[in-house]
C-alpha cells in the first residue's frame, strides 16, 4: 500500500497490509481522527516540524477507509504540516463529501480563508498544547481564532497531555464552541483510572456539556502494547459516562510512533471492547460524528 516512500522519514512506516477487521462496523461509520501527509513533492512538510512523517496521501487513506469498512473520514491537521492546510483541504475536496477536515490556523486567518475551507469541508481548528510537538502560542491568539471561527459553526479540537489539564482548564472554559479533546487528554495509563489527573478530566466533561472526547490511540497510550488491555478501562469509562460526546478514529498513519506500528484492522477490533453493545457503537461511530461534522447546513 505504501508505494511512495519518504527517505527522510524519522518514524515508522504505517502498516502495509492491515487485516480485515473481525468487528463489522455499523453502516455509515466515521473514522473521526486520521491524517494525510504529503506527498512531500506536492505538499512539503513545515519547516518548524518536530518530526518528518512518511508520505501518506489521500488515495491511501481512502483505500484504507474502504478496506476497513468505514464510510467517512475526519482528517485532522497534524503539526508536521504546520499551518499549511493544503494537503488536508485537497483530500477533503476530492472526497465527494465523505471527508471533513480540522485545520491549524494563525491569528491572521481571514474570513475569506475560513469560508473557503468551510466550502471544502473543514469544520474546526486544532489547538495543540503538546510541548514535544509545538512551540508555545499565547492564549490570546487562540481566543482570537476561536472568536473568528465560531460564526461558521466550527468547533475546536484540543490536544494536551494529562499533567497539563490543570493549567489549561480556565482557558478551555473560555472557548465559545464545542471542544473535542484528542485521545482523552493523554492519561498516564500506568496510574489507573482513579488517578486525580484522569478523574479531573472526567469531572471537566461532567461539568461542561460542550466538551467531547476522542477515545482514541490505545497504541500511543499503552505501556503494555497490543492488545492494549491497559487502555481499555479509560476508554470504557468515558464511553459509559458520556456516550453522546465520544468519537473514535484510527489515527492513521500514526504519526511519530516509535515503539510499534499498529495494524489498523486490529484497532477496529478494539472498538467492541470499549463500546460493548450496538447502541454505544452506533453513537460512537455514526450518530455523534454525523451530528458534529455533517448535520450543519452550509453557511
Ligand atoms: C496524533 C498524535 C501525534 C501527533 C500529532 O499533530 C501532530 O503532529 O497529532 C503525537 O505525536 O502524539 O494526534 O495523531
Amino acid at each position: 500500500m505504501n508505494e511512495i516512500q519518504n527517505m527522510d522519514s524519522d518514524w515508522l512506516e504505517f502498516h502495509p497490509d492491515p487485516k480485515k477487521p473481525d468487528f463489522r462496523l455499523p453502516y455509515g461509520a466515521v473514522d473521526a481522527h486520521c491524517h494525510v501527509f504529503g506527498p512531500s513533492s506536492q505538499f512539503p512538510f513545515a519547516a518548524e516540524r518536530k518530526y518528518t512523517p512518511c508520505n501518506a496521501g489521500k488515495k491511501q487513506l481512502y483505500a484504507l477507509r474502504d478496506h476497513l469498512g468505514f464510510a467517512r473520514n475526519v482528517i485532522v491537521q497534524a503539526t508536521c504540516h504546520g499551518k499549511d492546510n493544503r494537503a488536508m483541504v485537497d483530500a477533503c475536496r476530492s472526497s465527494e463529501g465523505l471527508a471533513r477536515g480540522i485545520a491549524s490556523v494563525g491569528a491572521d486567518v481571514t474570513e475569506e480563508e475560513i469560508a473557503d475551507m468551510h466550502e471544502a469541508g473543514v469544520r474546526g481548528v486544532r489547538f495543540n498544547f503538546v510541548k514535544r510537538l509545538v512551540d508555545d502560542t499565547p492564549k490570546e491568539v487562540f481566543l482570537s481564532i476561536a472568536d473568528k471561527i465560531k460564526n461558521f459553526g466550527w468547533h475546536i479540537v484540543v490536544y494536551f497531555e494529562a499533567q497539563d489539564l490543570k493549567d489549561l482548564e480556565s482557558f478551555l472554559k473560555k472557548l465559545p464552541t464545542i471542544i473535542v479533546v484528542d485521545h482523552m487528554g493523554r492519561p498516564d495509563v500506568s496510574k489507573g483510572v482513579n488517578h486525580a489527573n484522569f478523574q479531573s478530566f472526567i469531572r471537566l466533561m461532567g461539568e461542561n456539556e460542550n466538551i467531547w472526547s476522542k477515545v482514541t490511540c490505545p497504541e500511543r497510550l499503552s505501556l503494555q502494547g497490543p492488545p492494549y488491555d491497559d487502555v481499555v478501562p479509560f476508554c470504557s469509562e468515558i464511553v459509559q459516562q458520556f456516550p453522546d460526546r465520544v468519537l473514535w478514529g484510527t489515527d492513521w498513519p500514526h504519526p511519530n510512533m516509535k515503539s510499534h506500528m499498529p495494524d489498523d484492522g486490529f484497532l477496529v477490533d478494539y472498538i467492541p471492547r470499549i463500546a460493548p453493545n450496538p447502541s454505544l457503537q452506533n453513537k460512537l461511530l455514526v450518530d455523534n460524528p454525523m451530528r458534529l461534522y455533517w448535520s450543519q447546513g452550509e453557511i
